[in-house]
């Protein structure tokens, strides 16, 4: 199983990450996990900080000669707004001293993990809480798991993703004419389609209405959350089980989405408009032609009984609007009881763009363990070798 952690605060010096169980023999460069890292700025409705926070991986150990060697691989990710960002990080975040004459933080936003934080760990400043809670973190976490996506790639394995609505403009998903046709050529199409476009989005015309959108609501002050589907393809059957509880690959995959922040719903295929239809028309019929199966729908989503079923992977996010607004919302100040309006310094319209490259890194890990669940080994080969067995020579699949 891949393992990592990360640690860092967004305004701390630096971010970083130790991933485990990584197999030998991935091809693994630098330049693999800055794309991605790149993929996750970009996004019309960013804040101030992506104008200059520019992320570069460093690798400390793990590879050798642009290959894993199976040992744990260290990871680093400066943080260019401790030195660019002129407000003071170094002393802010100082690791020594007392913190005399630093400003605290008092007024918790409604939405975010100010309040809950500070309770819970007996603070009298929400500094510590916003600074770890913070979206920052998953530009590790991309980091981490874009080794899980290299090792996907290895066996045809590609993970994609587009944006589906922001706030009030959306578009359709998986089932569209859009989809299917990039999905043809895999998965990584379908984020390269959604990459051109400034909020991710698949239609030229829905781009530019969102962009507006953003635009309206900055100007009132407010923020905006959506909507975004993740598509895996290449996904051999059999991944997941209906044994237990924790193999679920449908459970895992919701977790993993749930566990971004900032995500407050998710769905698997067609699951929310399912409910309210007759069987009928939600199961995908079983279709053979003698040298294997396929599914003439796709509404399932890729999974069935907690286990892949051969069909694409489809996993729908939902992203609540960002809780720092120009506009004040009501909240209480810690120190004094009183009732007050927050405060505004710097922050996002929306990031739903973003949220979309991190669920793909995150989908990415539990696909991976899944696939070192049912072929793993030690390294590229041992692994290729169980699996070219097991699909390839099989006539299950
Ligand atoms: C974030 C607030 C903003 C975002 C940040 C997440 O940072 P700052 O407070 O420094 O302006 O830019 O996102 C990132 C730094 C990132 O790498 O995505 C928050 O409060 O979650």
């Amino acid at each position: 199983m891949i393992r990592f952690l990360t640690a860092g605060e967004s305004h701390g010096e630096a971010l970083v990450g130790i991933v485990e169980g990584m197999p030998a023999g991935v091809p693994l460069a630098a330049e693999d996990i800055d794309r991605q890292l790149a993929r996750r700025w970009q996004g019309y409705g960013r804040g101030g900080r992506s104008k200059f926070e520019r992320d570069r991986i460093h690798i400390y150990s793990g590879v050798r000669f642009s290959r894993t060697i199976g040992s744990p691989i260290g990871l680093r990710l400066d943080n260019a707004a401790y030195t660019k960002d002129r407000s003071g990080w170094p002393e802010v975040m100082a690791l020594t001293g007392t913190g005399e004459g630093v400003e605290k933080v008092t007024l918790p936003r409604p939405g975010h993990a100010d309040l809950a934080g500070l309770q819970k760990y007996g603070f009298d400043d929400i500094r510590p809480v916003i600074d770890r809670a913070s979206a920052r973190e998953t530009a590790m976490r991309v980091a981490c798991c874009t080794l899980a996506r290299q090792f996907l790639a290895q066996f045809g394995i590609e993970v994609g993703s587009h944006v589906l609505r922001i706030g009030e403009v959306g578009q359709q998903g998986y089932a569209s004419d859009v989809v299917a046709k990039l999905l043809a050529e895999g998965a990584e199409k379908v984020s390269e389609a959604a990459d051109a476009s400034e909020v991710r989005m698949l239609d030229a015309a829905l781009t530019r209405q969102c962009i507006e959108h953003i635009d309206a609501t900055k100007q009132q002050g407010d923020s905006l959350g959506g909507a975004y589907e993740v598509i895996v393809s290449g996904v051999p059957p059999g991944l997941g089980s209906y044994v237990h509880w924790e193999r679920r690959l449908d459970g895992r995959l919701a977790q993993a989405i749930l566990s971004i922040q900032g995500q407050k719903a998710v769905e698997v295929g067609d699951g929310v408009g399912g409910s309210a239809r007759p069987g009928s028309r939600v199961h995908d019929p079983i279709v053979g032609d003698g040298e294997g199966y396929s599914r003439r729908t796709n509404h399932a989503g890729g999974v069935e009984g907690g286990m892949s079923n051969g069909m694409p992977i489809v996993v729908r996010g939902y992203m609540k609007p960002i809780p720092t607004l120009i506009k004040p919302l009501d909240t209480v100040d810690v120190a004094s009881g009183e009732a007050q309006p927050t405060r505004y310094e710097r922050s996002d319209v929306t990031s739903v763009p973003a949220a979309s490259t991190v669920a793909e890194a995150t989908v990415a890990l539990v696909i991976a363990n899944a696939f070192l669940e049912k072929f793993g080994g030690d390294s590229l080969s041992e692994i290729r070798a169980r699996y070219d067995a097991e699909v390839a020579g099989s006539n299950r699949f």
